[in-house]
C-alpha cells in the first residue's frame, strides 16, 4: 500500500455499482476511522516521504558521481510519454545513448517500445503501486549502468497525483500534458504542475479537432506555477521536439 496517498486501501469507490447501501455505510466508517487517526496518518506520511527523500538524494549523488543528469517524465496515462521517449531515442541517437527506467503497473510494453527505438531500458512493474519510488529507481539504475555522457530518463507510472510527492533523485521533472486532456488540468493537479521543472504540451496536431483553448491552458499553468517553461510539440509528427532535445541536452553534462 502507498503510505502517502493511501491508494492501496480498499476505498469506498471499489464497491461502487455493487452495493450502494453498503457503500454508503462504508463511507461513514471510513470517515470515522479517518477522524480517529489523523496524527498517525500524518506521521506515517512524513516517515514514508522522509525515507524516500534520503534514498532519492543517494540516487542523485550516484548520478552526479557518474556525471549524469536524470529526467523524471510524469503525466496521466496516454499523454505520450513513451511516444516522446521513442522519438528522443531516435533523435539523440547520433550524439547520446538514451537510458530509460520504465515504470508501469504491469507489462514490459513500454520498455520494449523504447528498446525498439534504440534506447536501453529496464522495466519496473509496481503492481498495485501508483508511482515509482527512489528505492525502485536505485535498483533499476544499478541494472542499467548508464555511462557518462548518456541521457537518463525515467518514465513514471501514469498518474498526476502520487508521483508528485516522490523524489526519485532526478535533476529535473518534465510534466507532460496533452491537448485532449483539457486546459484546466494544471488547476486540478497543482502539486504535479508546481513540482515540474518543465511542462510539455503534447499532441499539438490534435488542436484543430479538440475543444482546447491554449490561452486558458497558459492561464491555468501560470496560476499554479508562474515561472515554469512550457514547450508545445507533437511527439508523433515531431514538430517542437527539437526545442525539447535542446532543453534536455543543455542540462546534461
Ligand atoms: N495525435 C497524437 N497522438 C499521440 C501523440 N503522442 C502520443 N500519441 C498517441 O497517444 C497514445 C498514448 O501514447 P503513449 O506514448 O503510450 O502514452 P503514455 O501512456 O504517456 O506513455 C498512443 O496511441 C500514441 O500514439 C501526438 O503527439 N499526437
Ligand atoms: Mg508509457
Amino acid at each position: 500500500m502507498c503510505g502517502t496517498c493511501g491508494c492501496g486501501k480498499t476505498t469506498s469507490h471499489d464497491r461502487q455499482g455493487h452495493d450502494h447501501h453498503h457503500h454508503h455505510q462504508h463511507d461513514h466508517a471510513e470517515a470515522n476511522r479517518a477522524a480517529a487517526r489523523p496524527r498517525q496518518w500524518v506521521e506515517l506520511e512524513a516517515a514514508v516521504l522522509a525515507k524516500n527523500d534520503s534514498l532519492a538524494q543517494r540516487n542523485r549523488e550516484w548520478l552526479d558521481r557518474r556525471g549524469l543528469t536524470a529526467f523524471n517524465f510524469v503525466s496521466s496515462p496516454g499523454s505520450g510519454k513513451t511516444t516522446l521517449l521513442e522519438r528522443l531515442a531516435r533523435e539523440l541517437a547520433r550524439r547520446r545513448q538514451l537510458y530509460v527506467v520504465q515504470g508501469d503497473q504491469a507489462t514490459n510494453r513500454d520498455a520494449e517500445r523504447v528498446r525498439a527505438a534504440g534506447a536501453k531500458a529496464v522495466q519496473i512493474n509496481t503492481g498495485t503501486g501508483c508511482h515509482l519510488d527512489a528505492e525502485m529507481v536505485a535498483g533499476a539504475l544499478d541494472e542499467l549502468d548508464p555511462p557518462a555522457g548518456s541521457l537518463v530518463a525515467i518514465e513514471n507510472v501514469g498518474n498526476l497525483v502520487c508521483p508528485a510527492l516522490f523524489d526519485l533523485g532526478e535533476h529535473a521533472r518534465v510534466a507532460l500534458m496533452s491537448v485532449p486532456e483539457g486546459a484546466d488540468k494544471p488547476l486540478k493537479y497543482p502539486y504535479m504542475f508546481r513540482s515540474a521543472s518543465l511542462v510539455v504540451l503534447n499532441k499539438l496536431d490534435l488542436l484543430p479537432y479538440v475543444d482546447f483553448d491554449p490561452a486558458e491552458f497558459r492561464a491555468a499553468l501560470a496560476a499554479v506555477h508562474p515561472q515554469v517553461e512550457c514547450l508545445q510539440l507533437s511527439a508523433t509528427r515531431g514538430d517542437g521536439v527539437d526545442a525539447l532535445t535542446r532543453w534536455l541536452e543543455a542540462r546534461s553534462p
